[in-house]
């Protein structure tokens, strides 16, 4: 296994000096080694990985130095219009390296989600014409395949992949923690909010561990619910629930969002106000961070989040902390016209023995529309 150490360091000598991108559960350990040790100026947690792609080529534009964009390879479809259509070497030709968690590897078992990513991740790769390159998971191949990789992007003058498997890195636990004291956590939201809804209203959950709560509460209760758990797509579950509040105007359609899926797509916010979406509650659980896949940090805590929600036309928003002012304010907004927002601000952490949903995607879709009378 790898340090992550040793590659930062890799990666700090070979000139790369600002590191953009989106968390991903199996760079974690990278991920939290950057967040200590890059000077907080020269590490950018972006909303989604095209953003951090177009901000590792402003960086170019503004220093001549390559830097370094990590993703999860689901991030890969955010990241290609900017890759193609601005970094690319028929383009701009902005050197970057791509650091690429490897989700759905074939022959590593993964999530129904990651299965077909990971099988045509190179092909993807090969069809933008981007240079890719196996991270080693032993100290000496890596350090020699880190310099090719970087040889080759020099040379194209372009964007190079850098695969990561899983495993590949060794434990690094973050040191840079952020405790906050309120009084939930998202599970505990989750509870609170399911526990009030009547049997006709529909969920709508977000990609991470929040589906996965949902979906054990329902196990726990031995209810079926009207869920739909979102696993991939992240920052889509709100179009999602406002696709389905749309097309079923006599339910009541709850979403259940993250802060950092929200931020991923938030022009979406913009839109679900416009498209009346009278039957929508946006629930915006947040944690200030990407607690599914290692508790980075976004910028949920540091924005104003109901009053983005106001600006973008939404009838509605507002932001609670506890359990009583949560199941007054859902009773209140449930009864009102949406679209509306309810934000929960709460503590980041999950129970470590969460489970996975054990229904397929499809058997989710079904449930569901069979529940719609569909
Ligand atoms: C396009 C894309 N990029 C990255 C990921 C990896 N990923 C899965 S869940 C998650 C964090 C979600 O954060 P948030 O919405 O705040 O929910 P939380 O995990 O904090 O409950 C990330 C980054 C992904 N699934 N898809």
């Amino acid at each position: 296994m790898l340090e992550s150490a040793l590659i930062y360091d890799l990666l700090r000598q070979n000139g790369f000096d600002f590191f953009t991108g989106v968390p991903d559960s199996l760079l974690k350990d990278f991920c939290a080694y950057v967040s200590d040790n890059a000077p907080d100026d020269d590490h950018v947690i972006a909303a989604n990985e095209g953003n951090a792609v177009a901000l590792a080529m402003g960086h170019y534009l503004g220093s001549a130095k390559p830097a370094v964009v990590y993703m999860q390879n689901s991030g890969i479809g955010n990241a290609v219009n900017p890759l193609l259509s601005l970094a690319d070497r028929e383009v701009y030709s902005v050197p970057m390296l791509m650091v690429i968690g490897w989700r759905g590897e074939p022959g590593v078992k993964d999530e129904p989600q990651h299965v077909k990513q990971g099988r045509r991740m190179t092909e993807l790769l090969d069809a933008m014409e981007v240079p890719w390159f196996v991270l080693p998971a032993e100290a000496e191949d890596a350090t020699t395949v880190l310099a090719e990789a970087c040889r080759t992007m020099k040379e194209a003058a372009a964007p190079v992949a850098l695969l990561v498997r899983k495993n590949t890195f060794a434990r690094y636990e973050l040191r840079k923690k952020s405790a906050t004291n309120y009084p939930m956590n998202r599970e505990a939201a989750i509870q609170c909010v399911l526990e009030r809804l009547g049997d006709e209203d529909v969920v709508v959950s977000t990609t991470g561990k929040a589906s996965r709560e949902v979906y054990e509460y329902r196990q726990a209760k031995g209810t079926a619910g009207n869920d739909f758990l979102t696993v991939g797509g992240m920052g889509h579950t709100a179009s999602i629930a406002m696709g389905l509040a749309r097309a079923q105007p006599a339910r009541r359609v709850v979403c259940l969002d993250g802060d950092g899926s929200l931020i991923m797509h938030m022009g979406a916010m913009g839109i679900i106000s416009r498209q009346g979406s009278d039957n929508l509650l946006h629930i915006v659980i947040n944690n200030g961070a990407h607690d599914s896949v290692g508790g980075q940090p976004t910028v949920g805590y540091e924005i104003d989040v109901p009053a983005i929600a106001r600006a973008c036309g939404y009838r509605e928003a507002v932001s609670v902390t506890d359990e009583e002012e949560l199941a007054r304010e859902l009773q209140r907004l449930l009864g009102l016209r949406g679209p509306a927002l309810l934000q929960v601000v709460v503590n980041k952490g999950a129970r470590p023995e969460l489970g996975r949903p054990k229904s397929t995607p499809i058997e989710n879709r079904d449930a569901l529309m069979q529940s719609l009378g569909l």
